[in-house]
């Protein structure tokens, strides 16, 4: 037998190693809190790479089990979780990967402080920031609209930073009748003496074995439609242990996130509490999902950055062909396209983590918030779909090897495809950013703070930067002259063309924003890679529909 035997890929200190991610902050932090910050992820950045990775490849390796009934036949409907999974969200409240959010001991600034932490944490963590995603969003609508006393029992243990009093929450909004259209909602609220009970089928419920959840359900007598949904919240268990009327049917079969328990449940008359007045639940629970969504952006960029280091390791390892693959040009052309796409989700989400701190410290203009508001779907569209197809390419980066589960390698590209569904699909989510805009001219607003930061470059960093902003700028004043001019068509039009600038407004904003980043590298220390990536990521945004098609022509597209 040959005795040849490849190493694999091996990860490094996940801080220590990233420099995009280090000459971020330095831009955007104060010297001051840069050193008070960079112990803390730094270790985490270690963790990252060896503690927190065994424990996301155990919790893998031992998948939830649902256990319905105890030996003698007694329903318990009891789902069991590995300790590794348990010691990942241990170590999630002691990395205070919520409470950082909320303690706000840097102001604004302490999404961004948050966010470098969920971004270290994630790829290693077997998808536990889908429960901490949901705790995120619901110790926020709780702070937005819960009762004195619910922030005093619930928002409090969400918020903690200490193990053994942290509560994660799910967040139930899908049922059978659909994920996407919550106003078909039929769960039905009723109430008895001035207090509710909850009776319906919920779909998908992520992480069954948290303490509380956020959903939603229709009161007796409210109008259909999503005008008549209102939002509650409710405890699993009661004090003894014992579910608080819910009957769990069986743990889904998932292509990716296998160590998360996501449950179909029916709730047969589940105490549960109001939050804010009835018939507001949409607008309400749209304060939790627009958190899950930032959460997802940064999920994605994070396993953009594990595929590309562990892709990068690899190509100085193995050797096709006479050389290391690293010394192939196409191989670096390819790694080089990796590292672009990886660094533009990174800087795209992480502006839409600095204007979430400044909309909830109150610091935010008009323009921050109408630019959170439009980028907040596309962020959340544009970084899935870019990791999707990142995954794929890294796969295929190791060959054979890429393809064989043992490898750990298949987990990325499995785990990404989620991202493009939960929490909104990318039309779901192209159509929300088409209403930001018919609302408030967000596209516009957008479109405003390209064209303001490419302005500002500084002419010492234009003889290397300038045609990257040329380009940029001439793509936007094609995307926008495109976007009025489908806007003249209808809405029908918008509508069909709302994915495609979705995505072309991601690549331009994402490149503006590695611009700026080099701009600043290039005054500070007289180098930088950024603008190159930035290089990558601009084309002029794929031609949408101009014209409308007709139902017909559709049809006969499709079948072709
Ligand atoms: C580990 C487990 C793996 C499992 C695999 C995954 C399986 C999938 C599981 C899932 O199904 S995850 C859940 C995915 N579903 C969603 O994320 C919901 C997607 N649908 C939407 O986002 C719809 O756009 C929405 C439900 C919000 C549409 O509902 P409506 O009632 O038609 O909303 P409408 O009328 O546009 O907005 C109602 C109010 O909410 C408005 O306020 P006003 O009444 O003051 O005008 C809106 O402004 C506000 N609103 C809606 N979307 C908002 C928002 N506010 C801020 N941001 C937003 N994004």
């Amino acid at each position: 037998m040959n005795p040849f035997t490849q190493d694999g890929p091996k990860l490094g200190n996940q801080f220590s190693d990233d420099l995009a991610m280090q000459n971020y902050l330095k831009r955007v932090l104060s010297e001051k809190m840069y050193k008070e910050i960079e112990p803390g992820l730094t270790h985490l950045g270690a963790r990252a790479a060896n503690e927190i990775l065994t424990l996301g490849y155990a919790a893998e390796a031992y998948p939830p089990k649902h256990i319905p009934f105890d030996p003698w036949g007694k329903r318990i409907d009891r789902i069991e979780v590995s300790q590794a999974w348990r010691e990942l969200e241990r170590i999630s409240a002691e990395e205070k990967l919520i409470a950082t959010a909320y303690e706000r001991r840097h102001g604004d600034l302490s999404r961004v402080h948050q966010f470098a932490k969920i971004y270290l944490y994630s790829p290693s963590s077997a998808i536990a920031t889908c429960p901490l995603a949901m705790t995120d969003g619901a110790a926020r609508a709780l702070e937005l609209y819960g009762s004195a006393e619910l922030k005093a029992r619930a928002f409090s243990k969400l918020t903690s930073g200490n193990p053994d009093t942290f509560w994660s929450s799910g967040q139930w909004m899908t049922e059978k009748t659909g994920g996407s259209d919550v106003s078909l909602t039929a769960t039905v609220a009723k109430k008895v003496d001035g207090k509710f009970t909850l009776y319906g089928d919920k779909w998908f419920t992520s992480a069954t074995t948290s303490q509380m959840a956020i959903t939603l359900a229709r009161i007796e007598g409210a109008p259909p439609g999503s005008k008549g949904l209102s939002m509650f919240y409710l405890e699993l268990r009661d004090e003894k242990g014992n579910l608080n009327n819910i009957r769990v049917h069986r743990l889904k079969d998932k292509l990716g996130t296998r160590a998360v328990p996501t449950a179909e449940l029916t709730l047969e008359g589940t105490a549960a509490t109001l939050i804010g007045t009835e018939g507001d639940g949409v607008k309400k629970i749209s304060s939790l999902f627009s958190i899950t969504r930032v959460w997802n952006s940064c999920c994605a960029a994070s396993f953009m950055r594990r595929g590309m280091f562990l892709a990068r390791d690899y190509a100085h390892k193995r050797v096709a062909f006479g050389k290391k693959l690293i010394d192939h040009p196409l191989h670096q052309n390819t790694l080089a396209e990796l590292e672009a796409q990886s660094q533009g989700a990174f800087h795209i989400t992480f502006r839409v983590a600095e204007l979430l701190g400044k909309d909830e410290l109150n610091t935010a203009t008009e323009n921050d918030r109408v630019l959170l508001r439009v980028l907040n779907p596309i962020v959340k569209l544009y970084t899935a779909k870019k990791a999707i197809a990142h995954a794929s390419e890294v796969l295929e980066s190791f060959g054979g090897a890429g393809y064989c589960e043992d490898t750990g390698l298949p987990r990325l590209l499995r785990d990404a495809q989620v991202l493009s569904i939960w929490e909104g699909t990318t039309n779901v989510l192209s159509l929300d950013m088409v209403r930001a805009h018919a609302k408030e001219r967000g596209l516009d607003i957008l479109a405003k703070e390209i064209q303001n930061q490419l302005e500002k470059i500084s002419e010492s960093s234009l003889p290397a930067l300038g045609g990257i902003a040329e380009s940029i700028k001439s793509s936007l004043d094609t995307a926008v002259a495109m976007l009025h001019k489908i806007e003249k068509s209808g809405s029908d039009a918008l509508e069909q063309s709302a994915r495609e600038l979705a995505m072309g407004f991601g690549d331009l904003y994402a490149a503006t924003l590695l611009l700026s980043q080099a701009d600043w590298e290039l005054k500070s220390f007289g180098k930088s890679l950024a603008h190159l990536c930035a290089e990558r990521l601009i084309r002029a945004p794929k031609q949408p529909p101009v014209s409308l098609l007709s139902d017909r022509q559709l049809a006969s597209l499709i079948q072709l």
